[in-house]
């Protein structure tokens, strides 16, 4: 059984989610980051970084395995269940493309406004429209991507499940750049069961 810590953010939805889709059995541990629950000193045992989310699996690779970072958790994950990564080789180098815009770039330009917006007191247009710019500027390439298809590199994949939880709560953006293809993934993403379970951690 692995544990999750974790708490309602693009990063730690994106563990939850993928662990709720794998399949693998797993007991949620539901941080209050807002109370400082991640800087206390038994959490900061298993991550000495202070953030979430965290896993710990007592059946890792070599006995028990502690791990942070949620992208190396959902490869962890589509390792241990054999599932999100695509068996043909072209397909799983986009996948990791789509993964690694979803883990880094997304979510890093995601959380920058999100911090810009809410809790930094001086407001700077013109910071604020640039990373705005930047997040539109790679939400259209993915609209693009899922042109005609029902997942990012037609297949459900580590791109989908690292890239939902990021974009989750940027509907209203979306919907006024018209990104209807994003959209509609956004849509079949929401009706999947196992998202939908990840996501409640929101609740
Ligand atoms: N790149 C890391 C980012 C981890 C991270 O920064 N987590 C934030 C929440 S999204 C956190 O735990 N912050 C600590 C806090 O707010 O106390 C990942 O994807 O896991």
């Amino acid at each position: 059984m692995i544990d999750l810590y974790t708490a309602p953010t693009g990063n730690g939805l994106r563990a939850a989610v993928a662990l709720a889709e794998s399949g693998l059995p797993y007991k949620l541990h539901k941080l209050d980051l807002a109370k400082g629950e991640a800087k206390a000193a038994e959490y900061m045992k298993l991550n000495p970084a202070a953030v979430i989310p965290t896993i710990v699996d007592p059946e890792g690779p070599g006995g028990k395995k502690v791990l942070s970072q949620s992208g190396a958790i959902l490869l962890y994950i589509a390792e241990k269940s054999g599932k999100f990564m695509p068996k043909d080789a072209a397909k799983k180098a986009d996948a990791l493309q789509w993964f690694m815009q979803a883990c880094s770039d997304i979510a890093g330009t995601g959380s920058t406004l999100f911090h810009l917006n809410t809790h930094t007191p001086e407001k700077s247009p013109a910071i604020i429209g640039y990373f705005e710019t930047r997040l539109v500027n790679m939400l259209k390439v993915a609209d693009q991507q899922l042109a005609g298809k029902d997942f990012l590199v037609g297949e459900l994949s580590i791109a989908d499940l690292a890239l939902y939880p990021a974009i989750a709560a940027r509907k209203p953006m979306i919907e006024k750049a018209g990104f209807a293809n994003l959209l509609k993934w956004m849509g079949t993403m929401a009706a999947r069961p196992g998202v939908a379970k990840g996501m409640q951690l929101q609740s």
